[in-house]
């Protein structure tokens, strides 16, 4: 059982032992799921959490295996079906991910990043729970700290959810449980109370590790047990493809609040940031083994600290690599200025994306979104002008957004088009676990969390979307997003005619400079891989449906049967570890 007394090293989970007792582990990522209908355009990137945790099992002694879901078979396309509709599955199916779990293993943890991925990820526990009852599965990512306590509920079979940053946290629990000690007294996790109830004991967030743990602990992710081949002969599927490229953490976390984004749950308000060199340290080991020309920070706000940007430019003109990068994860604005702009181009920086969000103050401040306006326009002048693609991310159909609101972000972005901006996201507003939107939503009644509720991050721009507005619907935002980014690139292309030639001829030769040359251009190879696919691997969705077939089959079984031995068993593995 939970054994309060038994305090062990917990709440110091920022310490990655290497004396402890040693198991298997299979880290596992779910296929990537997208909407076919559905504006956005991103499939699978390289799991850099997932690797991240890996590498931390391996260097504190466990063996580690990674099955990579999604790019063990990334041009595989099944189709499932959804309460939305259906969807697009891309890599192994469920079946096939299972088959891979190393024998060996005791335990099994699975990231997840995105609400859509629980229903995939739910039916995967399941199946591994039915073939491999004797393992401990642990869930683990931005959205299974969220909404870890329904993922619990639902699933029976889950034993154990780790709650914030990974890595500490993950080998302290592989440690105990190898040696067949009790959880109790360990910070960062979520469990059932005892095998009988239904009580979950949180322990909290994991302790953010410090800016030296993070600097000189924690090993780089395990790519090695990445196919990232598989990935550089796809395409990045994020960021502009400017060859092969890798995604790199530079800092943790994010000092801001903002009300829509689940980061502040997860991550805190701490901000940590790597030593500058050794962020470039690890690129250049990149370019070395991997031939890597392009660098993604997956950063949540990168560019927040002025010292630490301008340390990097530093070390990367220092180092002089032959590689580009790029900041395509909204940045922050209050540490950019013109200095900095020039000196991330200097050294090669190409994509930079803001963050505004709104072109209306009182929605910035609803949001709690610390911005200033005229600072994202002048940077957009001067980064255009030094020769960056600037790019601002623009969020619409927020309840408290009144019409006005609105038309002032039409206004806002239209200016910045005017002004040189090179892009635009205008995405649709959607509740996520974790965030205070979320929390209000759900509390107020307004937003119910059925099945179909869980697509909802997914269908942005689709027809499966929702309002959560009550003055602006969904059509009316539909075709206001539509509008709002049809104006954007007229109004881009009305003012400076070159950037239109020069879009329908990278389209024809490949070359990428913008968001809008990418989104237009994966949008069409995946038309073209998934009619390919669909000629090629019959088979493949064949496979689909009877993975599906299946795991209705065993749904419905589990109904059933259910309040039998399933609870026992999951209850008994995670209080009394396997030895
Ligand atoms: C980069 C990024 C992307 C990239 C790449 C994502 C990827 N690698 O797969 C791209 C552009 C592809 C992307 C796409 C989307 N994204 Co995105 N993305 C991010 C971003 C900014 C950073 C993620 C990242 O790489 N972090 C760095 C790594 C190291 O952190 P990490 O994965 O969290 O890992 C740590 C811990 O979580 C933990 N951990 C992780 N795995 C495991 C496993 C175990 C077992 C354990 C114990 C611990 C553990 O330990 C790790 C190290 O400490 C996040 C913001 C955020 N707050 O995370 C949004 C975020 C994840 N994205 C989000 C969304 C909504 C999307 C889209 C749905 C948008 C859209 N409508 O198209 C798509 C979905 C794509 C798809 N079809 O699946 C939301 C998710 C919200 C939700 N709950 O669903 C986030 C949180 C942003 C936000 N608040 O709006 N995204
Ligand atoms: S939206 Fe960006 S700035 Fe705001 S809390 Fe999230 S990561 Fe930080």
């Amino acid at each position: 059982m939970l054994d309060t007394n038994d305090s062990g090293p917990g709440g110091d989970a920022a310490t990655l032992s290497t004396d402890a007792a040693k198991t298997t582990v299979t880290i596992l990522r779910a296929p990537v799921v997208v909407m076919p209908g559905a504006l956005a355009t991103h499939g699978p990137t390289p799991p850099i959490g997932a690797a991240y945790v890996a590498a931390a099992l391996r260097e504190s002694g466990h063996t580690v295996q990674l099955i990579d879901g999604a790019g063990e078979a990334i041009d595989q396309w099944i189709e499932i079906d959804s309460p939305v509709g259906p969807l697009h599955q891309i890599g192994l199916s469920l079946d096939e991910i299972v088959e891979r779990i190393d024998p060996a293993a005791t335990v099994v943890g699975i990231t997840t990043m995105f609400l859509h991925e629980w229903p995939t990820i739910r039916d995967l526990i399941d199946l591994i729970a039915e073939r491999r009852p004797e393992v401990f599965i642990v869930i683990g990512g931005e959205n299974g700290t969220a909404f870890h306590k329904i993922m619990l509920e639902q699933s029976k079979h889950l034993d154990c959810a780790v709650l914030g940053e990974g890595e500490a946290t993950m080998v302290e629990l592989c440690d105990r449980l190898a040696a067949g000690r009790s959880l109790g007294g360990m910070t960062g996790i979520a469990v059932r109370e005892t095998a009988e109830s239904s009580t979950i004991v949180d322990t909290g967030l994991s302790i953010r590790m410090t800016k030296k743990e993070v600097n000189t602990e924690i090993p780089r992710p395990a790519w090695d047990l990445v196919p990232l081949d598989e990935y550089f002969k796809h395409y990045p599927f994020f960021g502009v493809d400017r060859g092969r490229s890798i995604q790199v953490l530079g800092t943790r976390g994010c000092p801001y609040k903002c009300s829509f984004c689940s980061s502040p749950q997860m991550w805190t308000t701490k901000y940590v940031v790597r030593e500058p060199e050794d962020v470039v340290d690890e690129i250049a080991e990149y370019v070395d083994k991997y031939g890597i020309g392009n660098v993604n920070f997956v950063d949540l706000t990168a560019a927040t600290n002025r010292k630490w940007t301008l340390g990097l430019c530093d070390a990367l003109e220092k180092a002089d690599l032959d590689v580009d990068w790029q900041l395509p994860v909204g940045t922050r604005i209050e540490a950019i200025d013109r200095e900095v702009l020039q000196r991330i181009y200097d050294t090669r920086c190409r994509n930079i994306t803001f963050a505004p969000e709104s072109g209306s103050q009182r929605m910035l401040d609803h949001m709690d979104k610390r911005v200033k306006l005229s600072h994202v326009q002048e940077a957009i002048v001067d980064g255009e002008d030094i020769g960056l693609h600037t790019m601002i991310n623009i969020l619409i159909g927020h309840p408290k957004e009144t019409r006005g609101d609105l038309w002032k972000s039409v206004r806002f972005m239209l200016k910045c088009a005017w002004l040189g901006c090179s892009d635009v996201a205008v995405m649709m507003f959607c509740p996520y676990p974790g965030s205070r939107d979320f929390d209000d939503l759900v509390a107020s009644g307004e937003h119910v969390l059925d099945d179909a509720a869980y697509y909802v991050g997914l269908s942005r721009g689709s027809s499966e979307h929702r309002s959560w507005n009550p003055k602006l619907g969904v059509k009316e935002l539909r075709i206001m997003q539509l509008f709002m980014i049809s104006a954007f690139y007229i109004t881009s292309w009305v003012r400076r005619p070159k950037r239109a030639s020069k879009f329908f001829k990278g389209q024809i030769t490949g070359s990428e400079d913008t968001y809008l040359d990418q989104m237009v251009r994966t949008k069409r190879k995946n038309l073209a891989l998934r009619d390919d696919n669909a000629e090629r691997s019959e088979a493949a969705l064949r496979k689909g449906e009877e993975a599906s077939e299946a795991a209705a089959r065993r749904r419905a079984e589990q109904t059933a049967g259910s309040g039998s031995d399933d609870a026992d068993l999951t209850a008994d593995s995670a209080l009394a570890p396997t030895s």
